[in-house]
């Protein structure tokens, strides 16, 4: 989910009429029309629809104070993990201004993903992998950022300023933005719930130097509901509203670089990558309809691939099946770790002999999550055969654990 990347300006566009790629913007109304901070919104809300947006509203760049303190508890609990970055940029992150000194309004977007499909169903498919809504179709990364870029191009055309735009990989706080802006609010699962959208919005932000009317953020709809915690396989919430990543499922297959701790292992189940149990049991969502961009709905090879195939992945054959996909950003070992995982809790003894044959992976990761794999799926004196066979040979300390674990000494 999160590439921390650069902070971008946009280039203003010579002309009023720009062109994102295969949209253009219509020509809603010249600068000569563009008057009062009101009509910027409201030109600029036209033209965020014709490019495919599905939400938009303004915040105020003023950050809440509750905001700065759930982020400063947040990482003095150490509940990011390993995801040294967000404590690394926290002024930025904390307030907007320190980001860029001179924005003045915070205009945050959103792009309905709403599924064709109800997402959990795959679960119970154990020979098969749930990949999470979000990365089963185009990377929202590449799609949203050319459009929030082609806006941006349009805004400072038509109406002056300067602009830049985000999404997911900078130091921006999405969700409170767009709970300020009143796009939603962030539910107790900590993810923006939309009354139009439920939980299946993508959110992007332009920062202006223009001054634009604040919408009025949206308040908490949660009620007595607690589905979302209830439902987690991890138990990753120590209370509503927090969430702890090295617990959560989408950290510890998407972000989380070294072995995945045994005491989650069984709880993953068959989710390889990313996670949606929270999000898709949210009663909101009965209001949801599906996304209407072609290029984020569901690659048909990626709804119930079969974790014989993933498990068989190179990195040539990795790279090619997932070039156009948020999946390629893990990188294959880490990807082919998490499908071992699955193919562990899978109870099919017929895909011992996959994580068998990548015993002897040049990966240590792969390696070790192989060894944890035939540990649940075949018995003991095979894995000493195993052992024998393979783990003498092991040099890494991490794999050796691995063996050690499963009461071998390799
Ligand atoms: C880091 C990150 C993660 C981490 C941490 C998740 C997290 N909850 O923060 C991990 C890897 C786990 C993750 C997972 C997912 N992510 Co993510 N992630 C981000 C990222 C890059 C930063 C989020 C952040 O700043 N977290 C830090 C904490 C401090 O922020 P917070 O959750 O807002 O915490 C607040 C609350 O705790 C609150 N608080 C504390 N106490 C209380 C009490 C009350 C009463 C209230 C109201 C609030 C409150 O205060 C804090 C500050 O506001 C954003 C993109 C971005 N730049 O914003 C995407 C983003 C949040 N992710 C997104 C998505 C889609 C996901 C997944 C659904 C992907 C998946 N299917 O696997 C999961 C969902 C897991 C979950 N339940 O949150 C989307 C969410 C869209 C939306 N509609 O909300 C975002 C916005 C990316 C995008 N551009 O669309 N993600
Ligand atoms: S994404 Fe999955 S693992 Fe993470 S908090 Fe939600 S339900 Fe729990
Ligand atoms: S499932 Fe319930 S508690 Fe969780 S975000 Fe939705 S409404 Fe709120």
């Amino acid at each position: 989910m999160v590439r921390e990347g650069e902070v971008e300006a946009v280039v203003p566009a010579a002309a009023d009429r720009v062109l994102s790629g295969d949209r253009a913007i219509p020509d809603l109304c010249g600068s000569r029309l563009l008057k009062t901070p009101g009509d910027i919104k409201h030109a600029l809300a036209k033209a965020a629809a014709a490019l495919g947006f599905d939400a938009i509203a303004v915040a105020s760049p003023v950050p809440a104070p509750a905001v700065q303190q759930g982020l400063a508890e947040f990482l003095a609990q150490g509940l990011h993990g390993d995801m040294d970055w967000m404590a690394a940029r926290s002024e930025r992150r904390g307030d907007p201004r320190i980001l860029w000194p001179d924005v003045r309004a915070i205009v945050m977007l959103g792009v309905n993903y709403g599924p064709d499909h109800d997402p959990t169903v795959i679960l119970a498919s154990r020979e098969r992998a749930a990949i999470s809504v979000y990365a089963k179709g185009d990377d929202y990364h590449d799609v949203i950022k050319k459009r929030l870029k082609a806006l941006a191009r349009w805004l400072t055309a038509q109406a002056g300023g300067d602009a830049k735009v985000f999404v997911d990989t900078a130091a921006v706080m999405e969700k409170p933005l767009a709970a300020a802006a009143g796009l939603g609010w962030q539910g107790k699962h900590t993810n923006l719930v939309s009354r139009e959208f439920g939980s299946w919005l993508f959110l992007g932000a332009l920062f202006t130097t223009l001054e634009l009317p604040s919408d009025p953020a949206e308040t908490d709809h949660c009620g007595t509901c607690s589905a979302c915690l209830d439902i987690c396989p991890t138990a990753a919430f120590p209370a509503p509203y927090r969430l702890d990543s090295r617990r959560c499922i989408s950290y510890l297959t998407i972000e989380h670089k070294g072995p995945i701790p045994r005491h989650l292992r069984s709880l993953m189940g068959n989710r390889i990558y990313g996670c949606d149990d929270c999000l898709a049991v949210c009663p909101w969502n009965k209001f949801a309809q599906q996304g209407r961009e072609a290029k984020l709905a569901a690659r048909a090879e990626l709804k119930a691939p079969a974790l014989a195939e993933l498990a068989r992945l190179d990195d040539a054959a990795f790279r090619k099946l997932f070039a156009r996909s948020a999946i390629k950003r893990t990188g294959r070992d880490r990807f082919v770790r998490n499908v071992l995982i699955a193919i562990g809790n899978s109870r099919h003894s017929a895909l011992a002999a996959y994580a068998e044959s990548l015993l002897t992976d040049p990966s240590a990761i792969v390696r070790g999550a192989a060894v944890w794999a035939l540990g649940r799926l075949v018995s003991k004196q095979a894995l000493t055969a195993l052992a024998a066979k393979y783990g003498t040979a092991e040099r890494d300390a991490s794999v050796r654990e691995e063996w050690a674990s499963e009461g071998i000494a390799a």
